[in-house]
């Protein structure tokens, strides 16, 4: 595979770019090889700058449920375009798209729209602390809420691909504040609430983690945490960034019957383009800014070209659920388990987590259920099968802490080639 014009596009961005990339794990550093550059995609197709074609499993990182330049969507970007990229004011397809939002998700009563996840995760922190007029926050080691300073302890996506234990800069007073525990341990949390007595503030957590692979919760862990915030006053507070719209149109409070206190939303919600929320509880999000002391703002939130991919995008989803999830779920069992079984013939130690259309193999013996599993992986093994899979035209996340996607336009075929090529790469 020739990768010469990437190879020139990386060392132009070098110059400009730290590790010439905008988000640190596109640099491909965990898999010691380098980032084709990539002119355009369609479908589950993505193409580089020396023409390559690869097939792609992570989806724009999630937002790509539909596949890519997904023509409802692209139409209702070009439309709001003509009609102007920004006002900076009140639009109607905020509400048309927060109405499609709060059907889909009803513990969501009230909502703001924001540019990215990490704004919807840090203005729900500071919400749950003004709320609850406390202080701590309960979050989970290998869990990723966005790179808000008091989010970035014992993170998950690239904190983990790259060994950050917590990132410089952010200064202890703030780390203090925030605990974090192992996930899916109940006891932890329990014995978390009883060191800190009335001083937590809110439990976040991604319900079904995608940042340090795929790691469902266990029977029971959601309800439990349910419970011991509701007993204890603080909030509850569901990260669903990767799996809202993703595991059902409700996302993973859907599928385990879990009402959040707040819930924060991205990706998919802007159908490819910028964009955030969080949202719950009225009188929790009566308290921001007009109506209350909670200040929060942006010149982008609500942006109409975002508004108008996410109503197309959503708009689908809601329409042909019927299809759409049950799809998702028969391409992304068939490549899980086919991969998965070529791991094992070939001896390859492999522990393979799914949820839905997410899913990892984790270079492992161990089962996958908390930070500390997953990071018995072993990352060398992950870092030569990423790399054989890229060569023959198959891109997966390129850290073994990233969970995989597949799309409505991966076909059993795209499947099978899967397989095939992963049988190649562990005959290696
Ligand atoms: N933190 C993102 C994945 N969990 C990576 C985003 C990106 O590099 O685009």
């Amino acid at each position: 595979m020739q990768l010469d014009r990437s190879l020139a596009l990386q060392s132009r961005a070098e110059k400009l770019f730290p590790g010439g990339v905008d988000s640190p794990v596109r640099a491909f550093r965990a898999v010691g090889s380098n980032p084709p550059f990539v002119v355009k995609a369609a479908g589950a197709s993505l193409w580089d700058a020396d023409g390559n074609q690869y097939l792609d499993y992570f989806g724009s990182w999630g937002p790509m449920i539909l596949g890519h330049a997904f023509s409802p969507a692209v139409e209702a970007i070009q439309k709001a375009a003509a009609a102007s990229a920004s006002f900076g004011a009140s639009t109607p397809a905020e509400a048309d798209l927060a109405e499609i939002v709060a059907q889909a998700f009803p513990s969501i009563e009230k909502m703001r729209f924001v540019s990215s996840g990490t704004e919807a995760t840090m203005t729900a922190l500071r919400l749950a602390r003004a709320f609850t007029g406390r202080k701590y926050v309960v979050k989970f080691e290998g869990c990723y809420h966005g790179h808000a300073d008091g989010l970035l302890v014992k993170a998950g996506s690239g904190v983990a691909t790259f060994g950050i234990p917590g990132s410089a800069g952010v200064p202890e007073e703030v780390a203090h504040f925030t605990l974090a525990l192992p996930y899916n341990n109940v006891s932890a949390v329990e014995a978390a609430f009883a060191a800190h007595p009335n001083q937590i503030a809110c439990v976040i957590v991604e319900p079904v983690v995608g940042n340090m692979g795929c790691v469902p919760p266990a029977e029971g862990y959601l309800k439990a945490l349910r419970k011991i915030t509701q007993q204890q006053g603080a909030l509850l507070i569901f990260d669903e960034v990767i799996t809202g719209f993703r595991l059902s149109l409700g996302g993973a409070q859907e599928l385990y019957g879990i009402r959040p206190d707040l819930t924060t939303l991205g990706k998919i919600l802007g159908g490819g383009l910028p964009c955030g929320a969080f949202g719950g509880r009225a009188e929790i999000m009566d308290i921001l800014a007009p109506l209350g002391p909670v200040y929060q703002a942006g010149t982008l939130s609500g942006n109409p070209l975002a508004m108008a991919a996410g109503i197309a995008t959503l708009s689908y989803l809601k329409e042909h659920r019927g299809e759409v999830y049950p799809l998702l779920e028969r391409l992304a069992s068939s490549v899980a388990d086919g991969v998965a079984a070529e791991a094992k013939k070939a001896g390859v130690p492999v522990t393979t987590n799914r949820a839905g259309s997410m899913f990892t193999w984790f270079f492992t013996r161990e089962r996958v259920t908390d930070f500390a599993s997953a990071a018995t992986s072993d990352t060398a093994a992950f870092a030569r099968f990423h790399r054989t899979m890229l060569e023959q035209g198959v891109w997966l996340p390129p850290s073994q802490f990233e969970a995989a996607f597949v799309s409505t336009a991966h076909s059993m075929a795209d499947v099978e080639m899967t397989i095939a090529a992963a049988r190649r790469a562990f005959a290696q």
